[in-house]
């Protein structure tokens, strides 16, 4: 019989190796495991009820939300403000922090998430996502929260994983001590580990970029993804191409078969160059991800790990997965800084 682990022994078996772990960590991620069952059973039967189609609302991107967006992020919010862990939160559905309401117990800890990432994907049945991360606060206990709280640079981060809602739901997360896979498993509704310390391969064969924005790139970007479809790049031919437009769908097949994901300046939507990813709650934890399963994750120019958040909703360019694909993107770059 395969060896059953589920997350929480595999937590429980981190919290041994490193003394310095509490079961309160573990509690808070066990909550969050919770958050993600609610939110997978709505998306898998999201097309049976009432909960696709448009709210009518927009969030602090001017995106429409969906029903379902709306739904994960009411459930994170309730469900973690409760876990006695944190003492806040901020999600990429809300313009500002999440403060934890008063009477409830509060924690040392700092949850970051996107509640449902790809959500454009969810009334044509493609894979979506929940992306979380995860600081210590900063500030003395029993003090005010505050911005710095929130505001860490993603080496900071204790923890970082999503929930890829597909054709099986998966946990994929990592404390710093390698990436590890789970499968929930529906008849006991436990994830189970299917995936142990994922590694991504070094070398990539797949490409994953909206190459419909081509014109909207800057002329280092295009050589960029001229060098993947070339037969004189690493492979000596190119790169198969795959966009699912789901970045927890594209960023986890990667993880798998090795490539790399591209989401680079464009100015097509105001005639500057300008970046669509979130640090905290996308770059940042795919980052951490990706470094853990020995890939690379950077904005073009530097180690994503290591930006400064100025503000909440800080966007960068995202280029991560296999360590040669993205060197080779930076090597690019650099190139043609120095003209
Ligand atoms: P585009 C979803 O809205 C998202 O944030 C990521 O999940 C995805 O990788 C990207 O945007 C897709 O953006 O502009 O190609 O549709």
């Amino acid at each position: 019989m395969s060896q059953q682990i589920t997350v929480t022994e595999h937590l429980l078996l981190h919290q041994r190796k490193n003394p310095m772990a509490t079961g309160r960590f573990t509690r808070l991620l066990s909550e969050l495991i919770l958050s993600a069952k609610i939110v997978s059973r709505e998306v898998n039967k999201a097309g049976l009820v009432d909960v696709l189609g448009f709210t009518g609302d927009v969030n602090v991107h001017g995106e429409e939300v969906k029903k379902l967006d709306e739904y994960a992020n009411r459930i994170l919010i309730h469900r973690m403000s409760r876990s006695g862990m944190l003492c806040a939160m901020a999600s990429e559905e809300n313009a500002d922090m999440i403060e934890i309401p008063l009477g409830l117990p509060t924690g040392e800890y700092v949850l970051i998430f996107d509640p449902l990432d790809g959500s454009s994907n969810i009334d044509v049945n493609v894979a979506i996502g929940t992306i979380f991360s995860i600081y210590r606060r900063k500030s003395p206990p029993e003090s005010p929260v505050t911005p710095e709280d929130l505001l860490q640079k993603g080496s900071e981060q204790v923890c970082a994983g999503y929930f890829l809602y597909g054709s099986s739901t998966m946990m994929v997360y990592t404390t710093g001590e390698g990436v590890h896979g789970f499968t929930l498993d529906p008849g006991v509704g436990e994830f189970l580990l299917s995936h142990p310390d994922i590694k991504i391969p070094e070398q990539g064969k797949i490409y994953s970029v909206n190459e419909g924005y081509e014109a909207y790139w800057d002329e280092p970007t295009r050589e960029v993804v001229r060098y993947f479809k070339s037969t004189t790049n690493a492979i000596k031919r190119p790169f198969s191409l795959r966009y699912i437009g789901s970045l927890v769908a594209d960023f986890h097949r990667n993880m798998i078969y090795g490539g790399i994901f591209m989401y680079p300046v464009d100015n097509r939507t105001s005639g500057k160059y300008r970046p669509k990813l979130r640090l905290l709650c996308e770059a940042s934890p795919m980052a951490l991800l990706a470094e853990q399963a020995g890939g690379m994750a950077t904005d073009g120019v530097g180690r994503i790990l290591d930006i400064e958040p100025e503000h909440l909703h800080q966007r960068v360019p995202l280029f991560v997965g296999s360590i040669r694909d993205v060197e080779m993107v930076k090597t690019i770059y650099e190139r043609a800084r120095k003209g």
